[in-house]
């Protein structure tokens, strides 16, 4: 038995330490997960997720998140979620209903409201700048969006072997209304299974989507690689598919861990961070390069 948390990006460092502690004292994955995402939430200068997440091309904080049980493989999931204050704990509480549990928009909002989960505007006054400027400079051109997009998400083993793994994000910055990305999609942004492992990924959304490349890693743990080869296969069998048939391919990072409490993580993107700590490692922050 033995405990391990990995995370997407430098951000997720603090809570990863927080939901570390956690799970030394014998808490649990789910706890540890919503743990480590709220902290990246609730941290207004992280442009990506959560408080101060960048806009869409109305000037709106729409977010994605969710949240998988890897015992029960329970599955939560909002999406374009406005007015919140924390997107994973509304996935979380929404992995427990039978019926219904993935939800976009207004329903998911009413879904919050009903629950007494906590409203905010989640539109910062840095935002604002940073849409206004972004405004100026694309003045005559098509709004497309911006390429700066992190999604923090974290898979978690706990010391009863049960897993678990959630995503946050507000998607791409000037995204049209209502897209989502791969983030609140299961198998494509994050699997859990615990008998396994389990796997969260960041990048371009719509790439992400055509390998569906969380479910593709846990499959190929479950067949035997160890978590190392099986982010580099999926990594680089979506990548080398979609620069193909396609010609080019979106930025695609992922992290997993198995149910050993090993961990494994890949990127065909310069400068992906992540962040792990296991019985073994205690905290370490990497920067995961470009391999192939
Ligand atoms: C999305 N995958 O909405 C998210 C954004 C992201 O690193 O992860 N960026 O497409």
């Amino acid at each position: 038995m033995s405990w391990a948390i990995i995370g997407t990006w430098r951000m997720a460092l603090e809570g990863i330490e927080k939901a570390a502690e956690l799970l030394v004292n014998r808490g649990n994955s789910g706890d540890a997960v919503e743990t480590a995402i709220k902290m990246v939430e609730d941290f207004p200068y992280y442009k990506s997720v959560g408080y101060g997440g960048l806009p869409n091309e109305n000037g709106e904080v729409e977010l994605d998140a969710a949240f998988m049980n890897g015992d029960t493989l329970s599955i939560g999931a909002v999406g374009g979620i406005k007015n919140f204050k924390n997107p994973i704990s509304i996935a979380k509480k929404l992995s427990k209903e039978e019926f219904n549990c993935f939800l976009i928009g207004q329903g998911a909002e009413e879904y919050a409201d009903k629950n007494g989960f906590e409203r905010k505007n989640m539109l910062t006054d840095r935002a604002i700048i940073h849409y206004k400027n972004r405004l100026k400079e694309t003045a005559d051109k098509r709004l497309t969006p911006y390429k700066g997009h992190d999604t923090v998400g974290i898979v978690s083993l706990d010391l009863n072997d049960s897993m678990a793994c959630g995503t946050s994000t507000s998607g791409l910055f000037m995204k049209k209304r209502g897209r989502l990305g791969d983030s609140p999609l299961v198998g494509s942004g994050f699997y859990v299974d615990s008998e396994i492992g389990g796997a969260v990924a960041t990048g371009l959304g719509e790439d992400i989507m055509k390998g569906c490349i969380s479910y593709e890693i846990v499959r190929l743990m479950g067949e035997g690689c160890s978590p190392q080869e099986a982010a580099d296969k999926a990594v680089f069998k979506l990548n080398n598919i979609l620069v193909d048939r396609r010609k080019k391919s979106g930025d695609i990072s992922v992290v997993c861990i198995n149910n050993r409490g090993e961990f494994g993580a890949a990127t065909n993107a310069e400068g992906f961070s992540f962040v792990v700590a296991t019985e073994k490692l205690s905290l370490t922050a990497y920067v995961c390069s470009v391999k192939d």
